[in-house]
């Protein structure tokens, strides 16, 4: 296999061919059984280094009674404790400031990010040179399989922060030997700067949230200028569901008159671009002998069969400062085998990561992603460009509610167009929802990740503790 070791090592200098489809054939198209073999004996070394440097992965398996030499086949490694994010924040907080899953001497850290903090104590991530490395090599691989090539302008359209998913198509862009913009996001006014600058620097490949991209579609048209004729040949995207939502993907791709690619796991396992599309297709493969993902029942964290639902916990293979063994995602997924078809021998996400168990909320007993819902309104015609789904409790019965933007829809025909709208939602979620038109532009737009669904029933519990 190429460049397969551990610790990671690789060639800085190595680049395929351009008209190569592969940039590491062996280890992108062997028998998966083979390739399964060799990330067992990968995860028994990772394990083995992680016991040995990482007082916090020592501990926790001293507990659960597990030892890296037990695991012996890919079934006993289903067995290893998985990871959960709270844990890593409160060791965090008790081992500053990397935590005790640091792996190498805190003076080898040279690169810091992290998450947001939105929600609880932020999490740092220190990375070390080789891991830096790695991930540029890992990355680079997949925007090959992108079709994206030196000659290629690729503009980082997310904020470049701590947030990893900017860093990490930076430096893959930057490995593939392609120019790099990195221009940002979400700074007042910046958008229609953006629009501007993609012309004069002759952008061809756009890296961003697929939110910002329909923000970005809108204001370029208000600014006169058609996003189609910016010249951009393809996007890729993470952060959120929406490049492999057919709706989303569909109104993106026709905006541009591009190609769209989905992209993306968790900072935490970055290379997160690990999970990655290799065609212009809704759907992601999972790039096992970067990332070892396995989708597992979201209770016993077992493997779940090919076909089936299931959060993705995920193996770090070549990061060595901060290895994350077993981190579970708390995603949903559905997942198939690794098929000839696709030219590459990796199981398959044909839906991509569509949500998060915290996301999903149940109405009249269905569950119901708001993913789902936005590919429905999304469809429609008139769609105005942004939409809220609203949860509240009516008596003692949730009741859901989507006020969507419309466009162009003359006033008289509002009725009907929402009724069609409720229509679909209805065959779509298997229950009912109220569709409320409202003007379009009601709704803030993001430069990031959309945040669309206002749960009132929260409104409710809150009042209901406080009482
Ligand atoms: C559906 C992967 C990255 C760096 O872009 C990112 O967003 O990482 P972050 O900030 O740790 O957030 C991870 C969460 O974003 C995931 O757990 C998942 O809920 C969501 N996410 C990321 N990429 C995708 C995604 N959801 N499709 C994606 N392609």
């Amino acid at each position: 296999m190429e460049q397969w070791s551990w610790p990671p090592r690789y060639d800085e200098s190595y680049r395929p061919e351009p008209g190569q489809r592969f940039w590491f054939p062996r280890r992108e198209t062997m028998p998966a059984q083979e390739r399964d073999e060799a990330i067992l004996a990968r995860i028994r070394e990772v394990m083995a280094y992680a016991w040995e440097n990482a007082p916090f992965y020592r501990r926790k398996w001293d507990e659960a009674g597990i030892h890296p030499s037990s695991v012996k086949s890919l079934s006993d490694f289903e067995k290893v404790p998985v990871v959960r994010k709270e844990e890593l924040r409160a060791d965090q907080a008790a081992h500053e400031p990397f935590g005790s899953y640091l792996s190498v001497p805190v003076s080898e850290v040279k690169h810091v990010n992290g998450t947001s903090g939105t929600t609880g104590r932020p999490t740092a991530f220190g990375i070390s040179e080789r891991d830096w490395r790695s991930v540029a090599n890992a990355h680079a691989r997949v925007m090959w399989a992108m079709g994206i090539r030196q000659d290629d302008t690729v503009l980082v359209a997310s904020p470049l922060s701590l947030y990893w998913g900017s860093w990490g198509a930076y430096i893959g862009a930057e490995r593939l030997g392609a120019r790099v913009f990195p221009f940002g996001a979400g700074t007042p006014g910046q958008t229609a700067r953006t629009v501007h600058w993609m012309r004069q620097m002759g952008v061809t490949v756009f890296y961003g949230t697929p939110s910002y991209a329909l923000h970005l579609a809108e204001v370029a048209a208000d600014e006169g200028v058609d996003p189609a004729s910016l010249g951009l040949r393809k996007l890729f995207f993470s952060g959120e569901p929406g490049a492999s939502v057919p709706a989303i993907r569909s109104r993106i791709a026709g905006a541009f008159g591009a190609q769209v690619y989905d992209s993306g796991s968790m900072a935490e396992v970055s290379p997160w671009m690990h999970l990655g599309a290799a065609s212009d297709e809704p759907g992601v493969l999972c790039w096992q002998d970067l990332v070892y993902t396995e989708v597992c029942d979201p209770v016993h964290h077992h493997r779940v069969e090919y076909g089936a639902e299931g959060t993705p916990v995920y193996t770090t293979l070549e990061r060595t400062s901060q290895p994350m063994i077993r981190l579970l995602s708390n995603d949903l997924t559905r997942w198939e085998a690794p098929s000839a078809a696709r030219g590459r021998s990796y199981p398959f996400l044909p839906n991509g990561i569509y949500g998060r168990i915290d996301d999903m909320f149940t109405v009249r007993g269905e569950n119901v992603y708001p993913s789902a819902i936005d590919d429905v309104v999304m469809a429609a015609d008139g769609y105005g460009g942004e939409h809220r789904i609203v949860i509240s409790r009516e008596s003692t019965m949730d009741s859901l509610a989507v006020q969507v933007e419309y466009k162009d829809v003359p006033e008289p025909s509002l009725q009907a167009w929402a009724g069609g709208i409720a229509e679909k939602l209805r065959k779509v979620l298997g229950v009912g929802a109220k569709v409320v038109p409202v003007a379009h532009q009601t709704f803030d737009r993001t430069e990031f990740k959309a945040r669309r669904v206002v749960d009132d029933r929260d409104l409710l519990r809150r009042l209901g503790s406080a009482s």
